[in-house]
């Protein structure tokens, strides 16, 4: 196993940056934010030029980040309406659905252009305006995209939801919003299976305002209740509407989108990005992380309910004029190959995947990538969570053919676009390592207890940017006041990102993890007190304390402690009972994969739970629990010992 991957030299010759041109352009970008931001922002059109370009503040209190504040653009004219006069008939869009006996589309820039028009013109017919929220529920299909740029060219704030979430998470999404739209899809097929999105729709709807208005994508055609005066037939209004319509000039700092992500206390928080910064640098990264040539097909196969789904299947990509595919299903169905069997039939050049699918897939052996021609493809990469060497070797041999680049993309919901990551043509890869930051990022690695900065190689720490970067996220919707609190109080003067890290001697970063309450189930972020919050929603339950786990394919799982109410019984029925309750509150992606009755929790005398204690316990390292002298009552942590769950 090597630990060093240079870039091949005719790739350092053709990339856009070189080792060279990373440096000299990274040394800009920090010394003069200003001459570099103002530079590069002019890769989009704007309706009227920007005269400012970063004003930005980190003091606690006082945090305030605005970009080309005076410029003036719309980000739906600049992903359509700009390609038009030289690539009208490229495809923009190749969509890939679930069943591959069913053809895929391909749909190009002109078509691309109509389609939003008229979904955007169905949205005005409905009232919605400038400003107003539009709550997106659908499954991987052009809809999505058509419904998300049809916001932005009007002017709405889009907010997507995840179709695998419960009924219950999208109606607080749509609470929280103060949408006045939902747009949803009748069923949703996905590896083979549907899930009701409509019927979940409706159900979210009961605890809404009566004036959200419904639109529905006939996807699938199956049956599915109507509520006249409230539903609407999105394709057949879109038939009766107008091909045309006028892109809304929208000043830089108003919101494109709010996208919903898991924190360490209770609610989600509605993550605010606003259009000018977010697509530069949404822009910008595409086309240099991924080394994106003109006429290149790009595939991200994350989800568009995700902020990986946003920068990198839409708005990313479509800025720069490129292809994107979109793809419906998931990597194990009807096969193990169905991945490689689309990059090959659609010959995809950039592959973009979580490390969580790359496991899962390794397990199933060689010959589903091997059987595959996969000579299209020119750079791998991965996001979401930490990729293990091992899933980085495999991904390398076996898909990569030993030669391709590997781009380990570390950035977040709130980071709007790459933070760490290598340029394939300019930086040596480690396994394992996200290497080197973007340009115009400063991360720094704070000493935890002190808030300190660790100068010199190696460190470790937690990982914090020390100045904004276009692509950063504004405010909580509806909550300057938690934004501040979760990201710039605990270390001043930082943007705190919540994740630990280490730098080597070489000045590599190595993320190690999230050092809040927050676990990485699949690439998905969970809060823990989300999960708690659901447990103890259930009459059954009297106490809930939730860590995650070390979990061979999803990186982490989810480990539940449960106290339950004094006449209760556990059973391994209460156990399925409790899991599936969660799953209906939160959706599937939060469910436990491991229940322990827990008699007590571990608390200090003030009634803190000791969570360091049940993360040890949860990973079988109850040998080395540390200090637990705070306990109010110690013998518990025996119990909790003796009954783990996880003994593997
Ligand atoms: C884009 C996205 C963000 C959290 C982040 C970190 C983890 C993402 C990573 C990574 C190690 C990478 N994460 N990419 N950890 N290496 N390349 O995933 O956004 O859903 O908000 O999650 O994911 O812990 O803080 P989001």
């Amino acid at each position: 196993m090597k630990d060093m991957h240079d870039p091949a030299p005719e790739l350092a010759k053709s990339a856009h940056a070189d080792r060279a041109k990373y440096d000299e352009m990274y040394a800009a970008s920090v010394a003069d934010p200003d001459a570099f931001w103002g530079e590069h922002g002019k890769r989009i059109d704007w309706i009227e030029p920007y005269t400012k370009v970063k004003n930005t503040s980190f003091d606690f209190g006082n945090v305030s980040i605005k970009w080309y504040e005076d410029g003036v653009l719309n980000v739906a004219a600049n992903c359509i309406d700009r390609h038009l006069a030289t690539r009208a008939d490229q495809t923009a869009i190749i969509f890939e659905p679930d069943d591959p006996k069913s053809e895929a589309q391909q749909i190009t820039y002109r078509q691309l252009h109509e389609k939003v028009c008229r979904m955007a013109n169905v949205l005005l017919a409905q009232g919605v305006m400038r400003g107003d929220r539009v709550v997106i529920y659908l499954p991987m299909i052009p809809e999505a995209a058509y419904a998300m740029l049809a916001c932005a060219r009007i002017g709405a704030i889009h907010s997507v939801v995840f179709a695998g979430f419960s009924p219950d998470a999208l109606g607080n999404r749509i609470n929280d919003s103060g949408a006045k739209v939902v747009i949803t899809a009748d069923t949703a097929p996905r590896g083979g299976k549907k899930t009701a999105l409509k019927s979940n729709t409706d159900a979210a709807l009961l605890h809404c305002s009566d004036k959200v208005r419904c639109l529905v994508v006939k996807h699938t055609g199956d049956q599915t209740t109507w509520i006249e005066g409230r539903d609407v037939d999105v394709k057949a209004q879109m038939k009766e509407v107008a091909p045309d319509c006028p892109p809304r000039p929208m000043n830089a700092e108003d919101p494109l989108f709010v996208l919903y992500t898991s924190g360490s206390t209770g609610k989600p928080k509605g993550v605010v990005h606003t259009s000018g910064g977010y697509l530069v640098y949404a822009a910008m990264t595409h086309q240099y992380t991924f080394d994106y040539h003109d006429g290149d097909v790009f595939w991200c196969s994350a989800d568009v309910g995700w902020v990986t789904g946003h920068s990198y299947i839409i708005y990313g990509p479509l800025a720069n004029g490129a292809t994107t595919l979109m793809f419906e299903g998931v990597p194990t169905w009807p096969d193990a190959g169905r991945f490689w069997e689309i990059c090959a039939k659609h010959k995809v050049n950039q592959f973009y995947t979580a490390p969580t699918a790359i496991r899962a897939l390794m397990g199933q052996g060689r010959e589903w990538v091997t059987k595959h021609d996969l000579s299209s493809l020119k750079l791998l990469g991965t996001v979401g969570e930490p990729i293990n060497p091992e899933a980085w070797n495999w991904y390398n041999e076996v898909v990569g053919r030993g030669t391709l680049p590997i781009v380990d993309t570390w950035w977040q919901t709130e980071t709007g676009g790459h933070m760490i990551t290598p340029l394939p043509g300019a930086i040596p890869t480690k396994p394992g390592s996200a290497t080197l930051p973007f340009f115009g990022v400063q991360p720094v690695v704070l000493e935890a207890e002190k808030g300190t900065e660790i100068e010199g190689n190696p460190a470790e720490g937690v990982l914090a940017i020390k100045d904004s970067w276009p692509g950063q996220m504004r405010t909580v919707w509806g909550d300057h006041e938690r934004f501040e609190a979760t990201y710039f109080q605990q270390y001043k003067g930082y943007y705190f990102s919540g994740d630990g890290c280490r730098r080597d001697a070489d000045g590599y970063y190595w993320i190690t993890g999230r050092v809040d309450d927050v676990i990485n189930v699949s690439g998905h972020r969970m809060g823990t007190a989300e999960v708690e919050s659901a447990l103890v929603a259930h009459a059954k339950v009297a106490e809930a304390a939730v860590v995650g786990y070390p979990h061979e394919i999803k990186g982490q799982g989810i480990y539940a402690y449960v106290t339950l109410m004094n006449d209760v019984e556990p059973s391994d029925a209460l156990r399925k009972e409790l899991s599936d309750f969660v799953r209906q509150e939160i959706g599937p992606i939060a469910k436990p994969d491991l229940i322990q009755w827990a008699p007590g929790l571990p608390k200090t005398r003030s009634g803190k739970i000791m969570r360091r204690i049940l993360r040890k316990i949860a990973e079988n390292d109850y040998g080395a629990l540390g200090d637990t002298s705070t306990l109010a009552d110690p013998s518990v942590v025996d119990d909790l010992i003796e009954n783990r769950m996880n003994r593997g």
